[in-house]
């Protein structure tokens, strides 16, 4: 007797979407083991990820850090997963269909990964393989699964109602693939960790040298200890971390090389970590801010960096800026993971201090923050001086080269902006009438801060009470203390800078080279009692 087709239909289906799930959950599993024997760059939803990052319009870009902050790697990971997940469910509806359709599908799927995987910095033809392996294994899979959920039961006849297939015998198939897909996974975290096993104890092992030139100690009164303020000096874990890094890179510092060459070297140099060390090291507190900041958002850290001023590297390499002649007037620094991030050299050898940093806060570089080595310059964005996982310097031009943001509609030469942010209260927080201390950070790196003022509702501005000062590369803190009266109020700050230039209430957008405009806070003051 044969089985009633509109009763194996549902039945079919789903074992379509099952088999194309776990044949994706497979492929994916294998090409993690296999990426983590190649580089992690090349695991094929990291792959896909980076291509995704490097195509992705400028607009969407701030849209996405706008609405999930520094989760947006997170949130795009789990998006090609999803995407991959329906594409797998689709393959497996196919394949019971029409077997070598889905099949075609599971391992195209495999192709694009490879496609992606090439198309990074970087890469060479073994990045493809981890996708390419992935992909056949998913096929396999799919072709084993769809064949056992069709073959007929032992036996032979079908009882009416039942499925036309050895349900058990595709039970435990599904099982074994996910039990085996586990095992590679698995594997494939031990193996990528042992491949960064080097770099790891490579950062263990490295004892920051004490500074040539210390940095004077913090002024007491740098830090205002108001609750709620950001400290003056950003912990490591809580200093932002903006890049297109997928994985974090992890370099190793013992094989770790700079090269500085291009146009106006007269001495090409190539640098390991001890030579670097072996000049003298500057310790110097610098403000880093990113031009993807909104007003008021939250990418400005503060740290004590230590490092050697690349001034001096550079005029070791015969370089002179364009002011005393120098053909050059663009410094590119490119990072091991190819991001290029392109710098005026007059403002890196004008005397301020441009960092080849090695510490931050008294440790080496955080991996996450560029460990061994990136560049630090004050008054700068991050997008046009802050190279992390650096490898190379090169000397060109503005007119001849466009860095990786500057392709991307962000501007060729960003200074920082004068910006000031509340703090503390919080938007929308509910407060008891009475002294409220108002309070935040200001910054104009390399320029510095010479007041900060507040003002309710519109009303006139009033002067902040403003931290010690420490230098001008720094933001400086600022309180005001306000007594709140019943009712919904709007905080307004604006800072002043250093050449008395006090900050532009005009709202502009972050594109092309940072947001303009007062930083406000709406605030609930309850009535008394
Ligand atoms: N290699 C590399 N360096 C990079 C970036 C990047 O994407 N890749 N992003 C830059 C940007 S836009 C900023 S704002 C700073 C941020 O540095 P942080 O993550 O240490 O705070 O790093 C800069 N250096
Ligand atoms: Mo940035």
């Amino acid at each position: 007797m044969k089985a009633d087709p509109s009763r194996s239909a549902r039945p079919r289906r789903t074992l379509g979407v099952v088999s194309g799930l776990v044949a994706a959950i497979a492929g994916l599993a294998v090409a993690e083991l296999a990426s983590a024997a190649v580089r992690p760059e090349a695991s094929p939803v990291t792959a896909v990820g980076g291509a995704l990052v490097d195509l992705t319009p400028v607009a969407v870009r701030e849209w996405a850090i706008g609405l999930f902050g520094t989760a947006d790697k997170l949130v795009l990971t789990l998006g090609i997963i999803a995407v991959l997940a329906v594409v797998a469910a689709l393959a497996g509806l196919l394949a019971v269909r029409h077997l070598p359709a889905g099949l075609a599908v599971a391992g195209g799927f495999g192709l694009v990964g490879a496609a992606a995987a090439l198309s990074r910095p970087e890469a060479s033809w073994r990045d493809a393989l981890p996708s390419l392996v992935g992909g056949l294994t998913a096929a396999g899979v799919l072709y084993l699964l769809v064949t056992a959920a069709t073959r007929p039961r032992p036996g032979g006849a079908q009882p009416s109602g039942t499925w036309p297939m050895d349900r058990r015998g595709f039970g435990r198939l599904v099982t074994a693939v996910l039990v085996g897909s586990a095992a590679a996974g698995f594997a494939g975290r031990r193996l990528g960790a042992h491949g960064s096993a080097g770099a790891t104890a490579s950062r263990a092992r490295f004892v920051l040298p004490p500074p040539t030139v210390p940095a004077p100690p913090v002024p007491a009164g740098a830090d205002l200890r108001v609750p709620g303020l950001s400290l003056f000096l950003t912990p490591d874990r809580d200093f932002y971390r903006v890049d297109t890094a997928l994985v974090v890179p992890r370099v190793d510092a013992d094989t770790w090389r700079l090269r500085i060459h291009g146009e106006g070297v007269a001495r090409p140099l190539t640098l390991g970590l001890r030579e670097l060390l072996d000049r003298p090291l500057v310790e110097h507190d610098i403000t880093l801010t990113c031009v993807s900041n909104e007003v008021g958002g939250p990418y400005a850290g503060n740290a004590r960096w230590l490092g050697v001023r690349l001034a001096d590297l550079l005029r070791e390499a015969g370089v002179r800026p364009p002011s005393q002649g120098g053909p050059a007037d663009q410094l590119v620094a490119r990072s091991v993971d190819g991001m290029t991030i392109g710098t005026p050299v007059e403002a890196v050898m004008d005397g301020r201090a441009a960092l080849l940093a090695i510490g931050m806060n008294g440790q080496p570089l955080p991996f996450a923050h560029g460990f061994p080595v990136r560049m630090v310059v004050p008054g700068l964005y991050g997008y046009v001086s802050a190279c992390k996982w650096l490898t190379e310097l090169r000397l060109t031009t503005f007119a001849a080269y466009d860095a990786y943001w500057v392709r991307r509609s962000w501007a060729q030469q960003a200074p920082v902006k004068t910006q000031s942010r509340i703090d503390t209260p919080r938007p929308y927080a509910g407060l008891a009438p009475g002294r409220v201390a108002v309070a935040g950070v200001a910054w104009a790196q390399h320029r510095g801060i010479e007041g900060v003022e507040v003002r309710v509702d519109g009303g006139p501005w009033q002067r902040a009470r403003l931290g010690a000062a420490d230098g001008v590369d720094t933001w400086r803190q600022w309180v005001w203390p306000w007594e709140a009266t019943p009712g919904r109020h709007t905080l307004e700050v604006r800072a002043t800078d250093g050449t008395g230039a006090v900050q532009t209430g005009v709202r502009t957008g972050t594109v092309p080279d940072g947001a303009t405009g007062w930083h406000a806070v709406e605030v609930q003051v309850k009535d008394h009692g």
